[in-house]
């Protein structure tokens, strides 16, 4: 260890370039950080050839990934805390369950899992809140080898059974309710409403949460409490290949219909834990929390997966930031003396609204190390963070990545020189490329399509149920190299600089959306005829929805419906798809082809009006005008 963090800047070019000179010996060396049931003798066997198309890590390894975040801590680690849970009223009793405890209640969970005749490569989904049996039922999922398909406890009803019928779950893991910011969320009653639509589910496993009084369906909803009396704490963890599915992840991509993300076991573990490890140069038994969601992929890497497999004490968080007060994620962190904490750009812009004074009025002394994830950080939300959340005293990582990544891609390590807004250099085997336009290589300080050149082990391995559109979403449009999404520059220090999305995704409170996901919801109300939805910049969000909405014939627009689309969005597809803003429209501006110019809807609901650019190849001009016009600001 040179200085105060583990890796400085020197060792990290060091490594960084090895692990791309030599990535078989890198990536087989660090391999041996995971507990195998039989060693991998390969490390990455990948081609983004279109004739050739595959990508495998460590094929030839056999292990399972519970027993890695479980059983191998047990020798040394048995009575340190595993899970730290701090509930959503800071006036009820926080819930600590140590390794030993974790792993014979994941045992216990598989145990009932199997008891319902669950097993290797069945999908199982969960919707749940974030209580410590959400991770439990992942890690049991895990260990009998069954893929699981988490669904984020804030999507609807509909949502939840799109997810499930595209991977054919017939098993769904929930609660009674959940509770968020002093709320209730009704999770067992959008299960049942999810059961009507999709037919192929089988069994309710419920969870008591809250002990609300909820229906339960003889023959098909079971009581975890109930089945789990009597269940053996002791359950053998499934030997699986390196190559077999550990999860399916629902994102939204430039279509309609959100894809189901598949991640590996091996490749995936071994992802989380080192960037885990690395980024945060995390020392157990510290505490450590990342205030994200378990519905999201940074709930999967970095509250689950790469912290347990690290042996940390992974605080998880039932509540929101700034309930009951704008102090409470302060006060988290004295509660727990947390060391580091990994939260999103639009929490920050958040908190910074209430001022200076419910931070200055916690001591925070503990933190050593804060990091963002979910959307660019802007330099005076990270200015905030360094200067009054870390008094200046902790490096701020900034780190950029995706649901199809596994972790962490461009990232800071500490004691690096940091820029404000800059996600700085690629992590270790991350070759990071620009390219313009027409899918030339850009050199030296450029802004461009970011691209990444080679495979890493936390890549995503398929799109569930499409074999083809794993490779026509992301190797397509450029050749030979794994497309982003994301647009971003790269300064004369060699930083990234990401700019956001450049395809039809926006970015809400760090959230994905899919613009068709939305416009697809809005069409299938009775009175709208066609609708169109693109970002604009939000001071808190960091993008909202702005939707244009072409009525029916004979339809009057009114408030009352504006309303009415809004809840119609949120039902359909959940809250944090709620249009900020609708627009009616009388038309679209389209080319002569029919093709609507989202170039221009997206200028005018950024307010930028004046330079609408080049209008020329407008069927009806006067569409334009007219939009201007109305334009709801
Ligand atoms: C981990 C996660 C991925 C998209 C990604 C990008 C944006 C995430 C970022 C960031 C700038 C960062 N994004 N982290 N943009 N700086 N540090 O958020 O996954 O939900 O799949 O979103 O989020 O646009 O493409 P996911």
């Amino acid at each position: 260890m040179s200085g105060q963090w583990t890796i400085d800047p020197a060792e990290r070019a060091a490594l960084h370039a090895r692990s791309l000179a030599d990535p078989d010996g890198f990536w087989l060396e660090q391999a041996r950080r995971l507990d195998w049931i039989t060693p991998p003798r390969t490390a990455g066997d990948w081609s983004f050839a279109e004739e050739d198309f595959h990508v495998r890590w460590f094929a030839d390894g056999t292990l399972n990934v519970a027993a890695n975040c479980l059983d191998r801590h047990l020798a040394t680690r048995a009575d340190q805390t595993a899970i730290l849970w701090e509930p959503d009223d800071p006036a009820h009793a926080p819930r600590r369950l140590s390794y030993a405890e974790l792993h014979a209640e994941t045992c216990r969970f598989a145990n009932v899992l199997k008891g319902l005749g669950a097993g290797k490569g069945d999908r199982i989904t969960i919707y749940m809140p974030m209580i410590p049996e959400a991770a439990v039922a992942l890690l049991a999922c895990a260990r009998i080898g069954a893929i699981h398909s988490v669904v984020f406890g804030g999507f609807s009803a509909d949502a939840l059974a799109g997810r499930m019928a595209d991977c054919g779950s017939t098993l769904l893991i929930t609660a009674d309710e959940g509770r968020r910011g002093g709320k209730r969320v009704p999770l067992k009653t959008c299960a049942d409403e999810a059961a009507q639509i999709y037919d192929g589910l089988k069994t309710i496993l419920v969870v008591r949460a809250t002990g609300a009084e909820v229906p339960m369906q003889p023959g098909r909803d079971v009581w975890y409490d109930e089945a789990v009396a009597g269940v053996a704490a002791e359950c053998p963890a499934e030997p699986m290949a390196a190559e077999d599915p550990l999860f399916i992840l629902y994102t939204s991509g430039s279509t309609g219909k959100p894809k189901g993300v598949l991640h590996s076991s091996a490749g995936y573990l071994l992802w989380a834990a080192l960037t885990h490890q690395v980024v945060f140069d995390h020392r157990p038994p510290e505490t450590y929390w990342c205030a994200a969601d378990i519905g999201w992929v940074t709930g999967h890497s970095y509250i689950v997966y790469g912290p347990l497999a690290n042996g940390a004490t992974t605080l998880m968080f039932e509540g929101v930031p700034n309930w009951p007060t704008p102090s409470r994620i302060w006060e988290v962190v004295d509660r727990h003396q947390v060391s580091i904490l990994y939260t999103a750009p639009t929490a920050l812009r958040a908190l910074m609204k209430e001022g200076d004074g419910p931070v200055r009025a916690t001591s925070r002394a503990s933190l050593r190390l804060l990091g963002s994830v979910g959307e660019p950080i802007n330099p005076e939300a990270w200015r905030w963070y360094h200067d009054v959340v870390g008094e200046g005293r902790c490096p701020i990582l900034d780190t950029w990545w995706q649901t199809e990544t596994g972790g962490h891609m461009i990232t800071p390590l500490p004691g690096m020189p940091l820029k404000p807004g800059s996600a700085t250099l690629p992590f270790f085997g991350v070759e990071p490329r620009l390219l313009d336009g027409e899918g030339r290589t850009l050199t030296g300080e450029a802004e461009g399509n970011l691209v990444i050149a080679r495979s890493w082990p936390g890549q995503m391995r398929g799109v569930w149920g499409d074999e083809t559109r794993f490779f026509e979403t992301y190797f397509r449009t450029f050749p030979g190299v794994y497309t982003t999404g994301d647009g971003a520059r790269r300064d004369a220090d060699g930083y990234y600089w990401i700019t956001g999305r450049v395809d039809d995704v926006i970015n809400v409170s760090g959230h994905r959306m899919g613009t068709a996901e939305v416009e697809s919801a809005l069409v299938l109300h009775e009175s709208v005829a066609e609708a169109a939805v693109v970002g604009f910049p939000h001071d808190v969000k960091g993008q909202g929805i702005y939707a244009y909405v072409t009525l029916n014939a004979g339809v009057e627009a009114s408030d009352a419906l504006r309303r009415g689309l809004r809840d119609w969005v949120r039902h359909e597809i959940g809250p944090i798809a709620t249009p900020d803003a609708i627009q009616f429209a009388p038309g679209l501006p389209k080319t002569r082809s029919g093709k609507i110019m989202r170039r221009i809807l997206r200028k005018i609901a950024e307010g930028e009006t004046g330079g609408l650019g080049d209008v020329s190849t407008l069927a009806d001009p006067a569409v334009v005008e007219d939009l201007v016009a109305n334009r709801v600001g």
